[in-house]
């Protein structure tokens, strides 16, 4: 699986990207994959009870995290991601000890205390909205950060980004109206990352249209469909896509085909796929024959990483878990009446 006919002929997004940069890019897919790896040990080793993650998806993601206006507030972009972003987050400078934080539940878990699963993000001071374990409902919060990136003038715009199975629901459509009213547009880039399948439901089976992007044709949007697999492609198609966005002020609906690299989740195992097509894989075959780096350094990079990780959840797990006081803490409710309510035995559970 894995490439798709693009929308658009390559040409400007073939051409190749500076040394420099596919160095960087490189670098960041490796820690964001190393990092995948040791969350699934953890899950496996019983130090996190699920696992969900974004192996197979690290070139657009890690393209996408560079190319952020970073920064709090509606003159910046907001960020409506899903549990599969790891790449993204790395590549905007989050630390990768706080995933492995989060995985254990421990009170250092900047996102969410040691209270959500991992993968769930949540970065106020680069409007990355939490992550939601309902699937798709960023994309009826979106238009409601775009409104706002709209009304404070400016470059932000909102990216919101989900997998296939998900735009069966109606957040996605709620998403596709609400951005594009005549006279009303918004700056909002809707992304789908095209992985075929929900859980363990094949998207040959629930999509009738050809392409999901083309549903944002109905409503008068800029489309396209790119291989996210080749970070060249993915990097050149998002630049052109973002700059689109934040230029016209209009949407724009991106769908991006990408692999599932160690399936669904822990919930179906979480074992390595060898079948389906390796960002990683690929880029390396391009950095070796383009001799921007050697092999050796490539599979140091990936040994040392892997190592560092390891010794880092180590001391992850010797970190507290979160104190029974904090349990509402952040809950968005009058914390009195949640006590009422749990206290009275019928609710808050
Ligand atoms: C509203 C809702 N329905 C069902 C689920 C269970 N569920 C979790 S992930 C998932 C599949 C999502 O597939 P897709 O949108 O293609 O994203 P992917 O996980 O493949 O990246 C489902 C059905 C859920 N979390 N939320």
């Amino acid at each position: 699986m894995t490439t798709t006919t693009p929308h658009e002929p390559p040409g400007e997004s073939a051409l190749a990207l500076p040394a420099e940069l596919l160095v960087r890019m490189h670098e960041n897919m490796v820690r964001a994959r190393c990092l995948e790896e040791r969350l699934i040990r953890m899950n496996k080793q019983g130090d996190g009870y699920f696992w969900i993650g974004g192996p197979g998806e690290e070139a657009f993601n890690t393209a996408l995290g560079l190319l952020v206006h970073k920064g709090q507030g509606p003159a910046y972009d907001y960020l409506h991601l899903h549990y599969r972003s790891s790449a993204t987050l790395l590549a905007m400078g989050a630390d990768p000890v706080d995933s492995l934080r989060q995985m254990k539940n421990t009170a250092s878990d900047p996102y969410s205390g040691g209270r959500n699963f991992c993968n769930h993000y949540s970065v106020r001071k680069w409007n990355v909205v939490p992550v939601s374990s309902p699937i798709e409902v960023q994309f009826s919060m979106a238009p409601g950060t775009a409104i706002a990136n709209k009304r404070a003038g400016g470059r932000g715009i909102t990216i919101v980004q989900g997998g296939d199975a998900g735009t069966a629901e109606g957040d996605f459509a709620s998403c596709l109206i609400w951005v594009s009213r005549p006279g009303n547009e918004l700056p909002c880039l809707m992304i789908v990352t095209n992985n075929q399948g929900g859980i363990s439901t094949p998207a040959s089976e629930q999509h009738g249209e050809k392409h999901i992007a083309d549903r944002g044709k109905a409503f008068g949007m800029r489309t396209a469909v790119i291989d996210g697999n080749d970070v060249e492609t993915a990097y050149r198609a998002l630049e052109k896509a973002m700059d689109y966005v934040r230029t016209e002020r209009k949407p724009m609906l991106l769908e991006v085909a990408v692999s599932r690299l160690y399936g669904h989740s822990s919930a179906s195992g979480a074992n390595l796929i060898t079948e389906e097509a390796d960002c990683i894989t690929l880029l390396e075959k391009k950095l070796e024959e383009r001799k921007i780096l050697p092999r050796a350094a490539m599979d140091e990079l990936r040994a040392r990483t892997t190592q560092e990780l390891l010794e880092a959840s180590k001391r992850v797990r010797e970190e507290p878990q979160p104190d029974g006081s904090t349990l509402y803490d952040h809950v968005f409710s009058d914390r009195d009446l949640v006590h009422d309510a749990a206290s009275r035995g019928n609710g808050a559970s």
